[in-house]
């Protein structure tokens, strides 16, 4: 298999794109795309500060690495979630954004925020004494994510908030969304979403980046992971979406791109419409001063109740 660009050998074949990379290329492409998908939906400029959620995995430190070597004033920040189960999940995946840092950009700052130490209860304790948890630990991890990543950005001065997702995660929530006709949702996935009533902007610059790329361009820039997912993940209705197109890219490639890709478009040209949720009024909750839709306490400050 030879590199369309300049017959070297290739070490990847991206059939949607008709294109057959060798290393240096690849890298190349794959820095390239970031880039045009950061201009392309106006998500941030060099001037802006931007904090980028690390998990540890593989996709957010491969955002990491690029928008630092594309110049961008990025930051990591990890969320401590003191998820164990028996395979030390929260521990390794700290050690890996430090290696990371420590390995390849040792100027590089990471803001660490451990939920247990810092509010007393990590996650899986949460899921087990909050009624909103209710043995499920994602119903809480989300909303403590959110918050923790939003009063980062306030107190840090940050612009926009970067996260990981690739296009077969975007891709995976949108057949979800899709199947269930979920017109609010539908309404507001999108690559990035504008800063609100003091939330920073959320920001995805690899909705153009299919997962095994991010895998591939982590192999070719020696960035070690952690290759675990969280555990809670296991058998999500995401992880079984992500399996059926999956199968359909094999037998069709450039079925998860385009089906992406036109979605965007035709919301975004009016072609086809979705009734977006009233948007409903925010005031600051009286305790940690996030904007809320709820009562005085927002749903985070709620949850420690
Ligand atoms: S929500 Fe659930 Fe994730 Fe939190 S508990 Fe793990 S799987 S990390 S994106
Ligand atoms: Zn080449
Ligand atoms: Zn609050």
């Amino acid at each position: 298999m030879k590199c369309s660009k300049c017959g070297g050998t290739a070490v990847i074949n991206m059939r949607q794109h008709r294109l057959r990379l060798c290393g240096r290329h690849f890298l190349e492409w794959f820095t390239a795309m970031t880039q045009r998908t950061i201009e392309k939906y106006k998500m941030f400029i060099p001037e802006d500060k931007v904090l980028v959620a690390v998990s540890g995995g593989k996709d957010s430190l491969a955002l990491w690495d690029v928008l630092l070597q594309l110049g961008y004033q990025a930051e990591g920040m990890y969320i401590g979630l003191g998820i164990d189960e028996e395979i030390g999940y929260s521990n390794k995946s700290l050690e890996m954004c430090n290696k990371f840092v420590e390995e390849h950009h040792p100027d590089a700052l990471l803001h660490v925020v451990d939920v247990g130490a810092e509010y007393g209860q990590s996650i899986p304790q949460l899921a087990r004494t909050t009624q909103r948890g209710r043995g499920r630990p994602c119903a809480v991890c989300g909303l403590v994510k959110r918050h923790i990543m939003n009063s980062v950005a306030r107190d840090g001065g940050f612009t926009a908030i970067a996260t990981g997702h690739n296009l077969d995660d975007e891709v995976a929530v949108l057949m979800q969304n899709t199947l269930r006709w979920q017109s609010g949702y539908l309404a507001r996935q999108a690559p990035v979403l504008e800063e609100r009533d003091g939330l920073a902007r959320k920001a995805k610059p690899f909705v153009r980046i299919y997962e095994r790329e991010a895998a591939a361009f982590v192999l070719l820039r020696g960035i070690d992971y952690i290759y675990d997912e969280c555990p809670f993940a296991r058998g999500s209705t995401t992880n079984y979406y992500k399996e059926l197109l999956n199968q359909l890219e094999l037998n069709s490639p450039g079925t998860k791109q385009q089906f992406y890709l036109q979605f965007l478009r035709a919301r975004d040209s009016g072609q086809v419409t979705f009734a977006r949720p009233r948007e409903s009024e925010l005031h600051p909750c009286v305790r940690c001063g996030q904007p809320t839709t709820a009562g005085e306490l927002c749903a985070f400050c709620r949850l420690w109740e």
